[in-house]
């Protein structure tokens, strides 16, 4: 070989060392069927989270509710049927007539009657549905692909001719034949929706399972791909990131995630993910500070606490209790967390009343109370919380005192003990 050839190899010092460039050959090829960056969402809490269990919206409520999503940044508003009830119509048309940012779709049966309903409240689009499983073919509606292929084609055509977004979705894509889903959305892109829908009806798809339907089916559509997860068995937001990545363009969503049975991809858990994986896009889109705002008025509204596990609002999101865990997040947060907090408008919060404590915690403490300790003084300290945590749960108060006590003996050369009664 030349000398040229030797001079243009650049030897590789692992995967990710610091010599790969343009040339390496073992360079992961961007994805440009990707949409990890590129992403919107279809709020759907006023008509999934209408069916969480414990959801009853009245028309101000929904209003509110519809308000504060489009102040957040959705990018549609998805509302339940208007077929679904007379004041089901009326409220769709009363959020129609707001004249907020984000587009307003309806969710409909693939039905004339209900696409006749739908078409008249002032809606952006509709999102319709049909099974395709043959466990709601069979045991649900009782149709088969024929009647489907049918009523899918003149349901279309019919919102179509009125000027407004169609979205066609099969319920329980995935327990439904290939064949039969990619032989139904190739009919419908051709006639030409804006969306085809998969949807995860039972919670059952694992990421994978996702990846490889919505990539096979980016190839057999020229349409968006809307998807929508249910969380039964823990995916939900774990498949939507995956349908992104192989090309699905739109993810349902609702507020805590409320919906049938445990419900689906929660916004907040959504925003969590999707901010770790392009933060410009998600700050620059979304108001991320009103996200807590947005959660208490639907936890309110459903009458439910905000889970202490909850993505970026639990109350302990950004919480750090290990000695070694709050030294290094006090040095540099990003060592312990992958969200800013901030970016929410939230604070974190560094544990100091546990056996767990180290003298970093407590050394922040007292310069909050603005004490006046050295370091050896501050680990003198620590020695008695952790004695006092081995013994009992200790809350802020208590170590406050102990801190504060130390701190008056020291000055004072007294000798009191650092709580009453120990
Ligand atoms: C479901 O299948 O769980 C739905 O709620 C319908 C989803 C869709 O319309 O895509």
């Amino acid at each position: 070989s030349s000398g040229n050839d030797k001079k243009d190899f650049q030897p590789l010092s692992g995967r990710h060392g610091p010599h790969l460039n343009s040339r390496n050959p073992y360079q992961p090829l961007p994805d440009f069927l990707s949409n990890v960056n590129s992403f919107k969402i279809i709020e759907s809490t006023l008509r999934e989270g209408e069916q969480f269990a414990n959801a009853f919206f009245d028309t101000a409520k929904k209003i509110e509710i519809a308000k504060a999503l489009d102040d957040f940044g959705v990018d549609y508003i998805e509302l339940t049927s208007p077929a679904a009830s007379e004041q089901s119509r009326l409220d769709c048309e009363a959020i129609c007539k707001l004249g907020l940012k984000a587009k307003i779709l309806t969710h409909i049966r693939c039905h004339m009657d209900d696409a006749r309903i739908a078409v008249q409240t002032g809606v952006d689009g509709v999102d319709v549905v049909i099974g395709t499983s043959s466990f709601l073919r069979e045991h649900s509606h009782g149709k088969d692909m024929d009647y489907i292929h049918k009523t899918a084609i003149e349901v279309i055509e019919f919102v179509k001719s009125h000027n407004i977004e169609i979205r066609f979705s099969s319920e329980d894509s995935f327990r439904s034949e290939l064949v039969d889903l990619l032989s139904i959305y190739r009919t419908v892109d051709q006639i030409g929706v804006n969306r085809v829908g998969i949807a995860d009806t039972v919670g059952c798809a694992s990421p994978r399972q996702v990846y490889d339907l919505i990539r096979t089916l980016r190839g057999v559509v020229s349409c968006d791909i809307e998807t929508h997860f249910h969380n039964d068995t823990g995916c939900a937001v774990a498949n939507a990131y995956c349908a992104l990545e192989a090309g699905a363009t739109h993810i349902d969503t609702s507020v805590l995630g409320i919906g049938e049975r445990n419900g689906i991809t929660p916004l907040g858990g959504l925003v969590a993910r999707m901010i770790v994986a392009d933060r410009e896009y998600v700050t620059s889109k979304y108001k991320l500070h009103k996200l807590r705002d947005l959660e208490n008025l639907v936890a309110e509204a459903v009458e439910v606490n905000i889970p202490f596990n909850n993505y970026i609002t639990g109350f302990c999101a950004f919480t750090h209790k290990a000695g070694i865990h709050a030294k290094a997040i006090l040095a540099n947060p990003s060592t312990y967390e992958i969200i800013n907090p901030a970016d929410f408008g939230i604070t974190r919060y560094v544990h100091f009343a546990s056996r767990l404590t180290g003298w970093n915690a407590i050394k922040s403490r007292v310069e909050q109370l603005d004490l006046d300790m050295t370091d050896a003084q501050c680990k003198e300290c620590t020695a008695k919380v952790k004695q006092l945590a081995d013994v009992r749960p200790l809350n802020v108060d208590d170590v406050d005192s102990i801190i504060r006590q130390y701190h008056f003996n020291i000055k004072t050369g007294n000798d009191q003990p650092l709580l009453k009664g120990i």
